[in-house]
């Protein structure tokens, strides 16, 4: 796949006005300031193209992305605690809204902190994909920020956490600054796409 050949197609405010799926999506989800914006731009290989954020909970669009004819999608960050409820609201509105729907979903790209504990939205994000039996995968993000052993233990430990609710995913060990993991990720990503087509 040629990430090279990203297009950014457009945002939308409200679930209601994303159009029907046509092609297989990946979408990121994860807790605001995670690194979704980051790790999106990395895959692409394209520094600037979706936003990474300066203001942590700002994105509240849905965005769409076209890569060779499949869909790449940066949904809106959770667990902002400085965020007002009606906006939280909106969230839950254009997440929920957007899985409620009858889409190709190839892969769900689930994105946590490498560096502490998931946190209950972590764990209540990933369980709401078992429940609903979407493909997807979790990638620890910010690696670089700890050393490998630390990296191994904290893999080993947010694993558990992940058990215990039932969930035991692929799990990819990343880093945005650093590059770790990209080429793993692509190729699960692509995989996915084809599975998917
Ligand atoms: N050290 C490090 N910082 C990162 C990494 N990924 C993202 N960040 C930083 O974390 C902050 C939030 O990133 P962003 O991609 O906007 O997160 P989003 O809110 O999930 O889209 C920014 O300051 C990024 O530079 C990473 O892999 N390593
Ligand atoms: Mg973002």
């Amino acid at each position: 796949m040629n990430y090279q050949m990203v297009k950014f197609v457009a945002a939308y405010g409200t679930s209601a006005q994303v159009p029907a799926s046509t092609s297989p999506e990946v979408s990121f989800v994860g807790r605001s300031n995670v690194g979704k914006s980051s790790i999106m731009n990395k895959i692409f290989g394209r520094k600037g193209l979706v936003k990474v954020s300066s203001t942590p909970g700002k994105t509240s669009t849905i965005n769409f992305f076209d890569v060779e004819g499949a869909t790449f999608v940066d949904l809106p960050g959770y667990g902002f605690a400085k965020v007002a409820k009606s906006e939280k609201g909106r969230w839950s509105e254009l997440i929920e809204g957007y899985f409620a729907q009858d889409r190709r979903f190839a892969l769900v790209v689930s994105l946590i902190d490498i560096r502490h504990d998931a946190t209950k939205d972590d764990l209540r994000m990933v369980s709401y994909l078992e429940e609903r039996e979407l493909p997807y995968l979790v990638a620890f993000t910010k690696a670089d920020k700890l050393s490998k052993a630390q990296q191994q233990k904290q893999v080993a430990s947010i694993s558990k956490q992940l058990a215990a609710i039932g969930a035991n995913p692929i799990v990819v060990t990343t880093s945005s600054e650093r590059g770790q993991g990209i080429d793993d990720l692509r190729a699960l990503i692509e995989d996915a796409i084809s599975q998917a087509s």
